[in-house]
């Protein structure tokens, strides 16, 4: 398979600096070398120009911290995705989770596309709801058209159907995110449906879910895997993935061969022990990408 990778060193959705180094972090794990060795044929576009907050215009407008320098780099990553061939599978590193707003819909390249995202937040604020109004809470909500009409619309009018979105490894919401996830029926298996479902039927309800959708897309955050896996997120909370359901559920998406991209996100270099974190999150990409033992 042809795989391009396409960096978002962007920290400015998140409220602790670090993670616009996660693109390096990733490069540095060798996340090229280790799709090579899968056999498949990797190309890496360099990194989305990406503003640093130290000279970026925070303005908060309407509750949105630097909402314009996140839409310049949202813009950037949806246009280089849209671009690439349809048989080619992008994997967007980033960079913090308020990326997905271009990387999801360049990658969906205007068909029906099905979204698993695997974090600890479900990042379904709208600016209203948002208890902080940093944008990484946000993507969610605004791959459906809710929120800001200007995030909402970087997909050039594309917008994921929420009953084409499923979450796993949730234990961070907020009172009002809450409502809304109800309000809009998007499917989540919280950590506590992980410990008594387990990954097999999850991934499997999931994949029976997404039937109808042309193409899928896996937003992979790094918070979702457990602190003690992943100790190199600005957002760690208790109780997450192992690292074994972590791969299982990136092995049983793979069986499916039908997944056609994907996002890394919220690597924090700065606050991780030794580049491991991008260690572990390379390794969930091989394994979305057919790593077998056997
Ligand atoms: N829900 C909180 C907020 O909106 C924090 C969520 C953002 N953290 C993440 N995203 N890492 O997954 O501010
Ligand atoms: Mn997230
Ligand atoms: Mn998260
Ligand atoms: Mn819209």
């Amino acid at each position: 398979m042809n795989i391009s990778l396409l960096g978002i060193p962007m920290d400015l959705g998140a409220g602790r600096r670090g993670v616009d180094m996660g693109p390096s972090a990733l490069r540095n794990a060798r996340l090229a070398h280790h799709l090579r060795d899968l056999g498949h044929t990797v190309t890496d576009l360099g990194d989305v120009p990406v503003a640093i907050p130290e000279t970026a215009d925070k303005l908060s407008q309407q509750g949105l911290v630097f909402l314009d320098s996140i839409l310049d780099a949202c813009t950037g990553a949806y246009d280089r995705l849209r671009a690439l061939p349809d048989d080619t599978f992008s994997i967007s590193m980033g960079g913090d989770h308020s990326m997905s707003m271009g990387t999801v819909p360049g990658a969906a390249r205007g068909k029906r596309t099905g979204v698993i995202w695997v974090d600890a937040h479900t990042d379904f604020n709208t600016p209203d709801s948002s208890p902080s109004g940093n944008i990484h809470g946000m993507p969610v909500a605004h791959l459906t058209g809710l929120g800001d009409a200007r995030l909402a619309g970087i997909g050039g009018g594309w917008h994921a159907h929420p009953e084409d979105i499923v979450m796993i490894g949730i234990r961070s919401i907020d009172a009002r995110e809450r409502e809304l996830i109800r309000e809009h029926g998007i499917t989540v298996y919280t950590m506590k449906e992980v410990d008594q479902l387990g990954i097999t039927r999850i991934a499997e309800e999931t994949l029976e879910r997404l039937f109808g959708v042309e193409r899928l897309h896996v937003s992979f955050d790094a918070d979702a895997l457990d602190p003690t896996v992943c100790p190199g997120v600005g957002t760690p909370v208790p109780g997450g993935l192992t690292y074994r359901e972590g791969h299982l559920l990136m092995e049983l998406l793979s069986e499916s061969q039908r997944v056609t991209s994907m996002d890394i996100v919220e690597v924090n270099p700065i606050l991780d022990v030794r580049n491991e974190t991008a260690q572990v999150m390379v390794g969930m990409a091989a394994s979305l990408l057919g790593q077998r033992i056997l």
